[in-house]
């Protein structure tokens, strides 16, 4: 009789412990309960696409320091100087950045912007001259709804994307 009272709490436990771990019928519960339970119950990450409602997009460029055959990008040996486009593909809104003069670095934002998941973006680098532009590089991204950042090489070109509501 003693043996059997024993007995009884240690299964009921066991199945318990084998409902929470989601089915593991391990027997002993004892040591390795508490880890495994954490193990089970950490959920798996699952990130949902979101809309980007009436939010930012900020483009941030760093130009290479010279041009892809190893030149200076401008006559004078100065930096070049930068204005960005950027086309939202869907909906065709463009917005053209002043041009910052002799710099390596340059930023535009597009704002009121409403993006869905699979949406893009064209976005334009040149360095502009006295008489007409060269282009620096150009790249398409598109809005995955799950990074609120992005990173690429255009080109001549490092730019990041941020997608801000
Ligand atoms: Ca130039
Ligand atoms: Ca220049």
């Amino acid at each position: 009789m003693k043996p059997i009272m024993h007995v009884l709490p240690t299964i009921a436990i066991s199945v318990i412990t084998a409902a929470a771990l989601t089915g593991c019928a391990c027997g002993n519960p004892s040591a390795e309960s508490a880890d495994d339970e954490a193990f089970s119950l950490r959920p798996a990450p699952k990130p949902t696409p979101k809309p980007l409602l009436n939010g930012t997009v900020s483009v941030s460029v760093r130009v290479d320091e010279t041009d892809g055959r190893g030149n200076a990008w401008d006559v004078d040996d100065s930096a070049p100087d930068i204005s960005l486009k950027l086309r939202q593909s869907s909906g065709g809104r463009v917005t053209t950045s002043q041009t910052s003069r002799d710099t390596l670095s340059a930023s535009l934002d597009l704002t009121g912007i409403t993006l869905e998941p699979g949406d893009g973006f064209d976005l334009t680098i040149y360095d502009e001259d006295p008489v007409g532009r060269d282009e620096i590089g150009s790249l398409h991204v598109t809005y995955s709804g799950l990074e609120r950042s992005v990173t690429r090489q255009a080109d001549g070109a490092h730019v990041t994307l941020r997608f801000v509501d």
